[in-house]
Protein backbone atom coordinates (compact mmCIF):
# COMPACT_ATOMS: atom_id res chain seq x y z
CA UNK A 1 0.00 0.00 0.00
CA UNK A 2 3.05 2.09 0.69
CA UNK A 3 3.72 3.23 -2.61
CA UNK A 4 6.87 5.54 -3.73
CA UNK A 5 5.68 6.33 -6.98
CA UNK A 6 2.02 7.19 -6.03
CA UNK A 7 3.50 8.90 -3.13
CA UNK A 8 5.77 11.21 -4.74
CA UNK A 9 2.80 12.15 -7.27
CA UNK A 10 0.85 13.27 -4.75
CA UNK A 11 3.75 15.01 -2.94
CA UNK A 12 3.88 16.82 -5.45
CA UNK A 13 -0.01 17.66 -6.12
CA UNK A 14 -0.38 15.42 -9.16
CA UNK A 15 -2.72 12.79 -9.55
CA UNK A 16 -1.81 9.76 -12.16
CA UNK A 17 -4.10 7.59 -13.88
CA UNK A 18 -3.97 3.92 -14.30
CA UNK A 19 -2.44 3.98 -17.73
CA UNK A 20 -0.03 6.62 -16.84
CA UNK A 21 1.14 5.02 -13.96
CA UNK A 22 1.47 1.87 -15.70
CA UNK A 23 3.80 3.18 -18.82
CA UNK A 24 5.58 4.56 -15.58
CA UNK A 25 6.07 1.11 -13.40
CA UNK A 26 7.67 -0.63 -16.91
CA UNK A 27 11.20 0.95 -16.03
CA UNK A 28 13.63 -0.51 -14.07
CA UNK A 29 13.68 2.14 -11.97
CA UNK A 30 10.45 4.08 -12.17
CA UNK A 31 11.32 6.77 -9.11
CA UNK A 32 14.22 7.33 -11.43
CA UNK A 33 11.41 8.49 -14.73
CA UNK A 34 8.82 9.97 -11.78
CA UNK A 35 11.28 12.21 -10.37
CA UNK A 36 12.43 13.52 -14.06
CA UNK A 37 8.25 13.37 -14.75
CA UNK A 38 7.29 15.31 -11.91
CA UNK A 39 10.40 18.01 -12.26
CA UNK A 40 9.43 18.22 -16.03
CA UNK A 41 5.58 18.87 -15.23
CA UNK A 42 6.62 21.44 -12.53
CA UNK A 43 9.35 23.40 -14.84
CA UNK A 44 5.75 23.88 -16.94
CA UNK A 45 5.17 27.07 -15.39
CA UNK A 46 2.10 25.39 -13.39
CA UNK A 47 2.09 25.82 -9.77
CA UNK A 48 1.51 23.04 -6.94
CA UNK A 49 -1.94 24.85 -6.32
CA UNK A 50 -3.31 23.65 -9.37
CA UNK A 51 -4.57 20.23 -9.81
CA UNK A 52 -2.77 18.09 -12.64
CA UNK A 53 -3.92 15.14 -13.57
CA UNK A 54 -1.03 12.99 -14.86
CA UNK A 55 -2.49 11.35 -18.54
CA UNK A 56 -1.01 8.65 -21.02
CA UNK A 57 -0.87 11.32 -23.61
CA UNK A 58 1.55 13.54 -20.88
CA UNK A 59 4.01 10.50 -20.55
CA UNK A 60 4.10 9.58 -24.27
CA UNK A 61 5.12 13.16 -24.77
CA UNK A 62 7.56 13.36 -21.40
CA UNK A 63 9.29 10.51 -23.16
CA UNK A 64 9.70 11.55 -26.65
CA UNK A 65 10.94 14.87 -25.31
CA UNK A 66 14.02 13.20 -23.30
CA UNK A 67 15.17 10.56 -25.99
CA UNK A 68 13.35 7.93 -23.73
CA UNK A 69 12.01 4.18 -25.43
CA UNK A 70 8.40 3.89 -24.76
CA UNK A 71 8.37 0.69 -23.12
CA UNK A 72 5.16 -0.23 -23.44
CA UNK A 73 4.68 0.04 -27.62
CA UNK A 74 5.03 -3.56 -28.79
CA UNK A 75 4.64 -4.71 -31.93
CA UNK A 76 7.49 -1.92 -33.12
CA UNK A 77 10.21 -2.27 -32.58
CA UNK A 78 12.38 0.41 -30.60
CA UNK A 79 15.99 1.76 -30.58
CA UNK A 80 18.41 1.23 -28.49
CA UNK A 81 17.47 2.46 -24.76
CA UNK A 82 20.94 3.52 -23.93
CA UNK A 83 19.99 6.39 -21.92
CA UNK A 84 18.01 4.14 -19.47
CA UNK A 85 21.02 0.79 -20.21
CA UNK A 86 23.22 2.75 -17.20
CA UNK A 87 20.40 2.31 -14.51
CA UNK A 88 19.42 -1.22 -16.09
CA UNK A 89 23.29 -2.27 -15.21
CA UNK A 90 23.10 -1.01 -11.88
CA UNK A 91 19.57 -2.42 -10.54
CA UNK A 92 20.14 -4.37 -7.52
CA UNK A 93 21.48 -7.89 -8.26
CA UNK A 94 20.35 -10.98 -7.11
CA UNK A 95 23.69 -11.32 -5.11
CA UNK A 96 21.91 -9.35 -2.14
CA UNK A 97 20.03 -13.14 -1.22
CA UNK A 98 22.41 -14.82 1.13
CA UNK A 99 21.74 -18.60 0.87
CA UNK A 100 20.12 -19.41 4.25
CA UNK A 101 20.38 -22.36 5.87
CA UNK A 102 17.33 -21.64 8.69
CA UNK A 103 14.77 -21.18 5.44
CA UNK A 104 15.69 -24.59 4.13
CA UNK A 105 15.16 -26.61 7.23
CA UNK A 106 12.14 -25.15 8.34
CA UNK A 107 10.58 -25.92 4.51
CA UNK A 108 8.36 -28.47 5.38
CA UNK A 109 8.28 -30.20 1.50
CA UNK A 110 6.74 -33.82 1.01
CA UNK A 111 9.24 -36.27 0.30
CA UNK A 112 9.46 -37.21 -3.24
CA UNK A 113 11.12 -38.93 -5.84
CA UNK A 114 12.20 -37.28 -9.17
CA UNK A 115 12.97 -39.80 -12.27
CA UNK A 116 15.01 -37.90 -14.26
CA UNK A 117 15.55 -38.84 -18.15
CA UNK A 118 17.94 -38.32 -20.60
CA UNK A 119 16.19 -38.61 -23.64
CA UNK A 120 17.80 -40.56 -26.23
CA UNK A 121 17.71 -41.75 -30.08
CA UNK A 122 16.49 -44.81 -29.97
CA UNK A 123 17.31 -48.33 -31.60
CA UNK A 124 14.35 -50.10 -31.77
CA UNK A 125 10.87 -48.38 -33.01
CA UNK A 126 8.82 -50.78 -32.36
CA UNK A 127 6.91 -49.06 -30.01
CA UNK A 128 2.75 -48.78 -30.67
CA UNK A 129 0.63 -46.81 -28.55
CA UNK A 130 -2.03 -48.64 -26.53
CA UNK A 131 -4.78 -48.23 -28.55
CA UNK A 132 -7.70 -47.97 -25.83
CA UNK A 133 -6.23 -44.71 -24.78
CA UNK A 134 -8.75 -41.91 -25.75
CA UNK A 135 -6.96 -38.73 -25.42
CA UNK A 136 -9.28 -36.46 -27.47
CA UNK A 137 -11.84 -36.60 -24.58
CA UNK A 138 -10.74 -33.69 -22.84
CA UNK A 139 -12.55 -32.41 -19.57
CA UNK A 140 -10.90 -29.46 -19.66
CA UNK A 141 -12.07 -26.14 -17.82
CA UNK A 142 -11.11 -22.84 -17.33
CA UNK A 143 -12.12 -22.37 -13.41
CA UNK A 144 -10.32 -18.36 -13.19
CA UNK A 145 -9.21 -16.34 -16.35
CA UNK A 146 -8.97 -12.73 -16.37
CA UNK A 147 -8.78 -11.90 -19.73
CA UNK A 148 -11.92 -10.22 -19.85
CA UNK A 149 -12.19 -8.60 -16.51
CA UNK A 150 -10.34 -5.66 -16.69
CA UNK A 151 -12.75 -3.00 -15.10
CA UNK A 152 -10.50 -0.05 -13.94
CA UNK A 153 -11.58 3.16 -14.81
CA UNK A 154 -7.99 4.34 -13.78
CA UNK A 155 -8.98 6.25 -10.86
CA UNK A 156 -6.63 6.46 -8.11
CA UNK A 157 -9.87 5.44 -5.67
CA UNK A 158 -9.86 2.12 -7.56
CA UNK A 159 -6.03 1.45 -5.78
CA UNK A 160 -7.78 1.94 -2.55
CA UNK A 161 -10.82 -0.41 -3.61
CA UNK A 162 -7.59 -3.28 -4.99
CA UNK A 163 -6.13 -3.21 -1.58
CA UNK A 164 -9.51 -3.27 0.39
CA UNK A 165 -10.20 -5.96 -1.51
CA UNK A 166 -7.18 -8.00 -0.93
CA UNK A 167 -7.53 -7.64 2.95
CA UNK A 168 -11.12 -8.79 2.36
CA UNK A 169 -10.15 -11.83 0.29
CA UNK A 170 -7.10 -12.77 2.61
CA UNK A 171 -9.08 -11.92 6.66
CA UNK A 172 -11.46 -14.64 5.20
CA UNK A 173 -8.70 -16.95 5.19
CA UNK A 174 -6.69 -16.02 7.75
CA UNK A 175 -10.06 -15.95 10.10
CA UNK A 176 -10.74 -19.58 9.77
CA UNK A 177 -7.30 -20.03 11.54
CA UNK A 178 -8.73 -19.59 15.14
CA UNK A 179 -8.39 -15.67 14.26
CA UNK A 180 -12.53 -15.25 14.11
CA UNK A 181 -12.30 -13.22 17.54
CA UNK A 182 -9.58 -10.65 16.53
CA UNK A 183 -10.26 -6.55 17.14
CA UNK A 184 -10.62 -4.35 14.63
CA UNK A 185 -7.04 -1.82 15.36
CA UNK A 186 -8.75 1.10 16.57
CA UNK A 187 -10.46 -1.01 19.27
CA UNK A 188 -6.79 -2.14 19.66
CA UNK A 189 -5.37 0.88 20.62
CA UNK A 190 -7.83 1.69 23.72
CA UNK A 191 -7.44 -2.26 24.83
CA UNK A 192 -4.96 -3.99 27.23
CA UNK A 193 -3.87 -7.59 27.60
CA UNK A 194 -3.27 -9.83 24.96
CA UNK A 195 -4.97 -8.66 21.70
CA UNK A 196 -5.50 -10.25 17.79
CA UNK A 197 -5.76 -8.59 15.05
CA UNK A 198 -5.78 -8.84 11.22
CA UNK A 199 -4.01 -6.45 9.13
CA UNK A 200 -1.76 -5.87 5.74
CA UNK A 201 1.72 -4.84 6.27
CA UNK A 202 2.73 -1.07 5.49
CA UNK A 203 6.15 -1.41 6.25
CA UNK A 204 8.28 -3.60 7.79
CA UNK A 205 11.61 -3.21 9.22
CA UNK A 206 14.79 -3.94 11.59
CA UNK A 207 15.36 -1.59 14.53
CA UNK A 208 19.04 -0.69 15.64
CA UNK A 209 18.68 -3.58 17.92
CA UNK A 210 18.08 -5.68 15.41
CA UNK A 211 14.45 -6.34 16.57
CA UNK A 212 11.69 -6.01 13.34
CA UNK A 213 9.05 -3.45 13.60
CA UNK A 214 5.90 -3.43 11.34
CA UNK A 215 3.47 -0.83 10.68
CA UNK A 216 0.07 -3.41 10.30
CA UNK A 217 -3.08 -1.35 9.01
CA UNK A 218 -6.86 -2.32 8.90
CA UNK A 219 -9.94 -0.27 7.36
CA UNK A 220 -10.18 0.79 11.24
CA UNK A 221 -6.55 2.41 11.37
CA UNK A 222 -3.16 1.30 12.03
CA UNK A 223 -0.83 0.43 14.60
CA UNK A 224 3.28 -0.74 15.22
CA UNK A 225 3.73 -4.42 16.05
CA UNK A 226 7.61 -5.36 17.44
CA UNK A 227 8.94 -9.08 16.84
CA UNK A 228 11.81 -9.24 19.26
CA UNK A 229 14.76 -10.80 18.07
CA UNK A 230 15.24 -13.47 21.40
CA UNK A 231 11.86 -15.12 20.20
CA UNK A 232 14.01 -17.06 17.51
CA UNK A 233 11.27 -18.41 15.97
CA UNK A 234 8.81 -15.99 15.55
CA UNK A 235 11.78 -13.40 14.20
CA UNK A 236 12.95 -15.72 11.48
CA UNK A 237 9.53 -16.03 10.67
CA UNK A 238 9.00 -12.69 10.31
CA UNK A 239 11.88 -12.07 7.96
CA UNK A 240 9.62 -13.26 5.27
CA UNK A 241 7.52 -10.71 5.97
CA UNK A 242 6.98 -8.59 2.92
CA UNK A 243 5.22 -5.43 2.30
CA UNK A 244 1.41 -4.96 1.57
CA UNK A 245 0.99 -8.99 2.79
CA UNK A 246 -2.14 -9.57 5.11
CA UNK A 247 -1.48 -11.31 8.29
CA UNK A 248 -2.90 -12.32 11.46
CA UNK A 249 -1.17 -11.12 14.71
CA UNK A 250 -1.33 -12.26 18.44
CA UNK A 251 0.52 -10.03 20.92
CA UNK A 252 0.05 -7.89 24.32
CA UNK A 253 -0.38 -4.61 24.15
CA UNK A 254 2.78 -2.45 25.55
CA UNK A 255 2.17 1.19 25.30
CA UNK A 256 1.09 1.81 21.89
CA UNK A 257 3.06 -1.00 20.73
CA UNK A 258 2.00 -4.91 20.05
CA UNK A 259 4.40 -7.30 21.09
CA UNK A 260 3.73 -9.87 18.53
CA UNK A 261 3.82 -14.09 19.68
CA UNK A 262 2.10 -15.40 17.03
CA UNK A 263 2.02 -14.71 13.45
CA UNK A 264 -1.16 -16.25 11.37
CA UNK A 265 -0.28 -16.57 8.05
CA UNK A 266 -3.54 -17.36 5.27
CA UNK A 267 -1.68 -20.76 4.95
CA UNK A 268 -2.41 -23.79 2.87
CA UNK A 269 -4.07 -26.81 4.36
CA UNK A 270 -2.57 -29.96 3.09
CA UNK A 271 -4.44 -31.28 0.01
CA UNK A 272 -6.13 -34.92 -0.98
CA UNK A 273 -3.56 -35.41 -4.22
CA UNK A 274 -4.94 -36.36 -7.39
CA UNK A 275 -3.39 -39.02 -9.58
CA UNK A 276 -4.36 -38.95 -13.00
CA UNK A 277 -4.48 -41.90 -15.69
CA UNK A 278 -2.73 -39.00 -18.33
CA UNK A 279 0.58 -37.45 -18.33
CA UNK A 280 1.01 -33.29 -18.37
CA UNK A 281 3.74 -31.58 -19.63
CA UNK A 282 4.69 -28.33 -18.28
CA UNK A 283 7.49 -25.52 -20.09
CA UNK A 284 7.85 -22.44 -20.22
CA UNK A 285 10.56 -19.27 -21.16
CA UNK A 286 10.88 -21.04 -24.90
CA UNK A 287 12.02 -17.51 -26.08
CA UNK A 288 10.97 -18.18 -30.04
CA UNK A 289 12.66 -15.56 -32.16
CA UNK A 290 16.02 -15.22 -29.49
CA UNK A 291 18.87 -16.06 -30.99
CA UNK A 292 19.38 -18.11 -28.03
CA UNK A 293 16.32 -20.16 -28.55
CA UNK A 294 17.55 -23.94 -28.53
CA UNK A 295 15.69 -24.72 -31.69
CA UNK A 296 17.19 -28.44 -31.84
CA UNK A 297 16.54 -28.93 -28.25
CA UNK A 298 12.89 -27.86 -28.96
CA UNK A 299 12.57 -30.11 -32.19
CA UNK A 300 13.43 -33.12 -30.12
CA UNK A 301 11.01 -32.22 -27.32
CA UNK A 302 8.04 -32.29 -29.95
CA UNK A 303 9.46 -34.76 -31.63
CA UNK A 304 9.12 -36.73 -28.17
CA UNK A 305 5.72 -36.10 -27.41
CA UNK A 306 4.98 -37.14 -30.68
CA UNK A 307 6.12 -40.34 -30.27
CA UNK A 308 8.79 -40.10 -32.58
CA UNK A 309 11.91 -39.93 -30.56
CA UNK A 310 13.03 -41.89 -27.66
CA UNK A 311 13.32 -45.40 -26.03
CA UNK A 312 10.20 -47.88 -25.75
CA UNK A 313 9.70 -46.78 -22.57
CA UNK A 314 10.18 -42.83 -22.68
CA UNK A 315 7.61 -43.73 -25.95
CA UNK A 316 5.56 -44.38 -23.56
CA UNK A 317 5.25 -41.78 -21.67
CA UNK A 318 4.69 -39.48 -24.48
CA UNK A 319 1.73 -41.16 -25.67
CA UNK A 320 0.66 -40.73 -22.07
CA UNK A 321 0.22 -37.23 -22.34
CA UNK A 322 -2.94 -35.44 -22.80
CA UNK A 323 -1.97 -31.66 -21.82
CA UNK A 324 0.96 -29.49 -22.37
CA UNK A 325 0.60 -26.44 -20.07
CA UNK A 326 3.18 -23.40 -21.29
CA UNK A 327 3.62 -20.44 -18.24
CA UNK A 328 4.75 -18.12 -20.14
CA UNK A 329 7.22 -15.74 -22.48
CA UNK A 330 6.39 -18.62 -25.31
CA UNK A 331 8.03 -15.54 -27.78
CA UNK A 332 11.07 -12.99 -26.65
CA UNK A 333 9.57 -9.74 -27.83
CA UNK A 334 10.28 -6.87 -28.83
CA UNK A 335 11.84 -4.18 -26.51
CA UNK A 336 12.06 -6.07 -23.94
CA UNK A 337 14.88 -4.60 -22.18
CA UNK A 338 17.90 -2.51 -23.55
CA UNK A 339 19.66 -3.63 -26.71
CA UNK A 340 17.38 -6.87 -27.54
CA UNK A 341 17.02 -6.44 -31.47
CA UNK A 342 20.74 -7.48 -30.98
CA UNK A 343 20.08 -11.03 -29.62
CA UNK A 344 17.12 -11.11 -31.31
CA UNK A 345 16.64 -13.56 -35.16
CA UNK A 346 13.15 -12.16 -35.41
CA UNK A 347 12.79 -8.96 -34.98
CA UNK A 348 8.53 -8.75 -35.66
CA UNK A 349 6.59 -9.70 -32.81
CA UNK A 350 3.44 -11.09 -35.43
CA UNK A 351 6.69 -13.20 -37.38
CA UNK A 352 7.69 -14.70 -33.51
CA UNK A 353 4.29 -15.97 -32.89
CA UNK A 354 4.04 -17.16 -36.58
CA UNK A 355 7.26 -19.22 -35.60
CA UNK A 356 6.10 -20.36 -32.77
CA UNK A 357 2.42 -21.52 -34.32
CA UNK A 358 4.67 -23.06 -36.79
CA UNK A 359 6.67 -25.05 -34.11
CA UNK A 360 3.63 -25.81 -31.54
CA UNK A 361 1.57 -26.94 -35.06
CA UNK A 362 3.74 -29.45 -35.00
CA UNK A 363 2.67 -31.41 -32.20
CA UNK A 364 0.03 -33.81 -32.51
CA UNK A 365 -4.10 -32.29 -32.43
CA UNK A 366 -4.67 -34.99 -29.25
CA UNK A 367 -2.71 -33.05 -27.21
CA UNK A 368 -4.36 -30.08 -25.71
CA UNK A 369 -2.04 -27.19 -25.10
CA UNK A 370 -2.28 -23.98 -22.77
CA UNK A 371 -0.81 -20.81 -23.21
CA UNK A 372 -0.76 -18.07 -20.53
CA UNK A 373 1.91 -15.57 -21.16
CA UNK A 374 5.08 -14.36 -19.66
CA UNK A 375 6.61 -10.85 -19.38
CA UNK A 376 8.10 -11.33 -23.13
CA UNK A 377 4.95 -11.74 -24.82
CA UNK A 378 2.62 -9.13 -26.36
CA UNK A 379 0.04 -8.84 -23.24
CA UNK A 380 -0.15 -6.00 -21.32
CA UNK A 381 2.89 -6.18 -18.86
CA UNK A 382 0.91 -5.41 -14.83
CA UNK A 383 -0.20 -8.91 -13.80
CA UNK A 384 -3.00 -9.98 -14.18
CA UNK A 385 -2.12 -10.18 -17.61
CA UNK A 386 -4.68 -10.91 -20.40
CA UNK A 387 -4.26 -14.03 -22.59
CA UNK A 388 -1.46 -13.27 -25.55
CA UNK A 389 -3.55 -11.07 -27.69
CA UNK A 390 -5.03 -12.30 -31.05
CA UNK A 391 -4.29 -9.04 -32.83
CA UNK A 392 -0.04 -10.66 -32.74
CA UNK A 393 -0.75 -14.17 -32.61
CA UNK A 394 -3.65 -15.02 -35.37
CA UNK A 395 -1.28 -18.03 -36.57
CA UNK A 396 -1.11 -18.96 -33.23
CA UNK A 397 -5.37 -18.99 -32.55
CA UNK A 398 -5.63 -20.77 -35.87
CA UNK A 399 -4.53 -24.18 -33.79
CA UNK A 400 -7.58 -25.88 -32.52
CA UNK A 401 -5.38 -27.74 -29.71
CA UNK A 402 -4.51 -24.77 -28.13
CA UNK A 403 -6.05 -22.46 -25.50
CA UNK A 404 -5.48 -19.32 -24.42
CA UNK A 405 -5.70 -18.20 -20.92
CA UNK A 406 -4.66 -15.35 -18.14
CA UNK A 407 -1.44 -15.01 -16.06
CA UNK A 408 -2.34 -16.41 -13.27
CA UNK A 409 -4.97 -18.60 -14.46
CA UNK A 410 -6.81 -21.87 -12.99
CA UNK A 411 -7.52 -24.34 -14.90
CA UNK A 412 -8.53 -27.95 -14.59
CA UNK A 413 -6.94 -30.71 -16.59
CA UNK A 414 -9.65 -33.71 -16.43
CA UNK A 415 -10.19 -32.57 -12.87
CA UNK A 416 -5.98 -32.00 -12.15
CA UNK A 417 -6.21 -28.08 -10.49
CA UNK A 418 -3.48 -26.23 -12.03
CA UNK A 419 -2.48 -22.71 -11.18
CA UNK A 420 -0.54 -21.43 -13.80
CA UNK A 421 1.79 -18.25 -13.00
CA UNK A 422 4.83 -16.88 -14.88
CA UNK A 423 6.44 -15.91 -12.16
CA UNK A 424 7.87 -12.39 -12.17
CA UNK A 425 6.81 -11.61 -8.73
CA UNK A 426 9.39 -13.91 -7.95
CA UNK A 427 12.17 -10.88 -8.53
CA UNK A 428 10.39 -9.21 -6.08
CA UNK A 429 10.88 -11.85 -3.37
CA UNK A 430 14.29 -12.65 -4.40
CA UNK A 431 15.19 -9.07 -3.76
CA UNK A 432 13.27 -8.83 -0.80
CA UNK A 433 13.49 -11.54 1.39
CA UNK A 434 16.72 -12.97 3.00
CA UNK A 435 17.41 -16.44 1.74
CA UNK A 436 15.17 -16.23 -1.40
CA UNK A 437 16.60 -16.48 -4.97
CA UNK A 438 15.95 -17.56 -8.38
CA UNK A 439 18.13 -20.80 -7.71
CA UNK A 440 15.13 -21.73 -4.95
CA UNK A 441 12.37 -20.88 -6.83
CA UNK A 442 10.62 -23.77 -4.95
CA UNK A 443 10.87 -21.66 -1.51
CA UNK A 444 9.52 -18.59 -3.15
CA UNK A 445 6.18 -21.00 -4.37
CA UNK A 446 6.12 -21.91 -0.96
CA UNK A 447 5.57 -18.64 0.32
CA UNK A 448 3.41 -17.00 -2.10
CA UNK A 449 1.18 -20.35 -0.92
CA UNK A 450 1.48 -19.49 2.26
CA UNK A 451 0.85 -15.81 1.74
CA UNK A 452 -2.12 -17.26 -0.76
CA UNK A 453 -1.06 -14.26 -2.86
CA UNK A 454 0.57 -13.81 -6.49
CA UNK A 455 2.64 -11.44 -6.10
CA UNK A 456 2.43 -9.66 -3.08
CA UNK A 457 4.66 -6.87 -3.17
CA UNK A 458 2.90 -3.77 -4.87
CA UNK A 459 5.16 -1.36 -6.93
CA UNK A 460 8.35 -3.28 -7.20
CA UNK A 461 9.12 -4.84 -10.78
CA UNK A 462 5.72 -6.26 -10.95
CA UNK A 463 3.45 -4.48 -12.28
CA UNK A 464 0.47 -5.04 -10.65
CA UNK A 465 -3.44 -3.53 -12.52
CA UNK A 466 -5.14 -2.39 -9.55
CA UNK A 467 -8.41 -3.84 -10.50
CA UNK A 468 -11.44 -3.70 -8.76
CA UNK A 469 -11.13 -7.67 -7.59
CA UNK A 470 -7.49 -8.87 -6.54
CA UNK A 471 -7.45 -11.27 -8.92
CA UNK A 472 -4.05 -12.60 -7.50
CA UNK A 473 -5.18 -13.76 -4.13
CA UNK A 474 -5.05 -17.65 -4.26
CA UNK A 475 -8.21 -18.31 -3.46
CA UNK A 476 -8.27 -22.19 -4.06
CA UNK A 477 -5.42 -24.52 -3.86
CA UNK A 478 -4.13 -26.46 -6.92
CA UNK A 479 -2.88 -29.44 -7.00
CA UNK A 480 -0.25 -28.09 -9.55
CA UNK A 481 1.61 -25.03 -9.28
CA UNK A 482 3.32 -24.26 -12.50
CA UNK A 483 5.90 -21.29 -12.93
CA UNK A 484 8.56 -20.45 -14.90
CA UNK A 485 10.52 -17.15 -15.77
CA UNK A 486 13.59 -17.89 -13.33
CA UNK A 487 14.67 -20.13 -16.52
CA UNK A 488 15.96 -22.77 -13.52
CA UNK A 489 13.98 -25.82 -13.01
CA UNK A 490 12.49 -27.16 -10.25
CA UNK A 491 10.07 -29.40 -8.18
CA UNK A 492 9.06 -29.95 -4.71
CA UNK A 493 5.87 -30.72 -3.38
CA UNK A 494 4.15 -29.01 -0.51
CA UNK A 495 1.16 -30.04 1.82
CA UNK A 496 0.44 -32.37 -1.11
CA UNK A 497 0.46 -29.36 -4.04
CA UNK A 498 2.89 -30.42 -6.91
CA UNK A 499 5.19 -26.79 -7.39
CA UNK A 500 6.89 -27.33 -10.78
CA UNK A 501 9.07 -24.97 -12.66
CA UNK A 502 9.94 -25.84 -16.23
CA UNK A 503 12.75 -24.04 -16.87
CA UNK A 504 13.28 -22.44 -19.94
CA UNK A 505 14.46 -23.74 -23.81
CA UNK A 506 16.70 -20.28 -24.41
CA UNK A 507 20.39 -20.65 -23.36
CA UNK A 508 22.17 -17.74 -21.44
CA UNK A 509 21.87 -14.45 -22.49
CA UNK A 510 23.60 -11.72 -21.96
CA UNK A 511 21.72 -10.07 -19.66
CA UNK A 512 21.75 -13.70 -17.67
CA UNK A 513 25.66 -13.49 -17.82
CA UNK A 514 25.25 -10.10 -15.85
CA UNK A 515 23.26 -11.62 -13.11
CA UNK A 516 24.99 -14.97 -13.46
CA UNK A 517 21.66 -16.92 -13.73
CA UNK A 518 23.09 -20.29 -14.93
CA UNK A 519 19.76 -21.50 -16.68
CA UNK A 520 18.64 -25.57 -17.25
CA UNK A 521 18.00 -25.77 -20.91
CA UNK A 522 15.40 -27.96 -22.15
CA UNK A 523 14.80 -30.26 -19.07
CA UNK A 524 10.46 -30.58 -19.48
CA UNK A 525 8.71 -31.73 -16.16
CA UNK A 526 6.12 -34.14 -16.31
CA UNK A 527 3.41 -35.44 -14.32
CA UNK A 528 2.69 -39.06 -15.21
CA UNK A 529 0.56 -40.40 -12.91
CA UNK A 530 0.97 -39.07 -10.00
CA UNK A 531 4.90 -39.19 -10.07
CA UNK A 532 7.42 -36.43 -11.36
CA UNK A 533 9.80 -37.18 -14.50
CA UNK A 534 12.10 -35.15 -15.97
CA UNK A 535 12.87 -35.46 -19.29
CA UNK A 536 16.32 -33.91 -20.67
CA UNK A 537 16.43 -32.70 -24.83
CA UNK A 538 19.75 -31.00 -24.72
O1 LIG B 1 13.84 -13.64 -17.31
C1 LIG B 1 15.03 -14.34 -17.44
C2 LIG B 1 15.82 -14.40 -16.18
O2 LIG B 1 16.24 -13.12 -15.78
C3 LIG B 1 15.12 -14.96 -14.99
O3 LIG B 1 16.05 -15.73 -14.27
C4 LIG B 1 14.71 -13.79 -14.18
C5 LIG B 1 15.77 -12.80 -14.49
N1 LIG B 1 15.25 -11.43 -14.52
C6 LIG B 1 14.51 -10.88 -15.50
N2 LIG B 1 14.23 -9.61 -15.22
C7 LIG B 1 14.84 -9.33 -14.06
C8 LIG B 1 14.96 -8.18 -13.24
N3 LIG B 1 14.38 -7.04 -13.60
N4 LIG B 1 15.66 -8.28 -12.12
C9 LIG B 1 16.26 -9.43 -11.77
N5 LIG B 1 16.18 -10.53 -12.49
C10 LIG B 1 15.50 -10.50 -13.61
P1 LIG B 1 13.02 -13.21 -18.58
O4 LIG B 1 11.66 -12.85 -18.13
O5 LIG B 1 12.99 -14.39 -19.50
O6 LIG B 1 13.74 -12.08 -19.21
FE1 LIG C 1 11.74 -16.00 -19.69
ZN1 LIG D 1 10.03 -14.06 -17.82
Amino acid sequence: MNNNILHKFTEAGILVNETAYEKINLYNDPIYITSSLIADILSQGRGKKDLIVLSEEMVESFLSRNNIPDLSLRGSEIGSISDLESDFESAPTMENSITDNSIMENSNFDEVKVDIIEAVESQNNDFNPPLEFKKNEFNFEILQDTSKQSYTSGDIKDLVTYFQNRYHKLKGIIEKRSMKDHLAISDVLQSKDVVKIIGMVRDIRTTKNNHKIMEVEDETGDISVLIHNENHQLFEKSERIVRDEVIGIVGSKKGSLVIASEIVHPGVPRIEEKVTDFGVVFISDVHIGSATFLEDSFNKFIQWINGDFGTPTQMEVASDVKYLVVAGDIVDGIGIYPNQDKELTIKDITQQYDEAARLFGEINRDIKIIIAPGNHDASRIAEPQPAVPEEYAKSLYQLKNVEFVSNPSLVSLDGLKTLIYHGRSFDDMAMTVKGLSHENSDLIMRELLEKRHIAPIYGERTALASEIEDHLVIDQIPHVFHTGHVHINSYKKYKGVHMINSGTFQSQTEFQKIYNIMPTCGEVPVLHKGSLKVFKFS
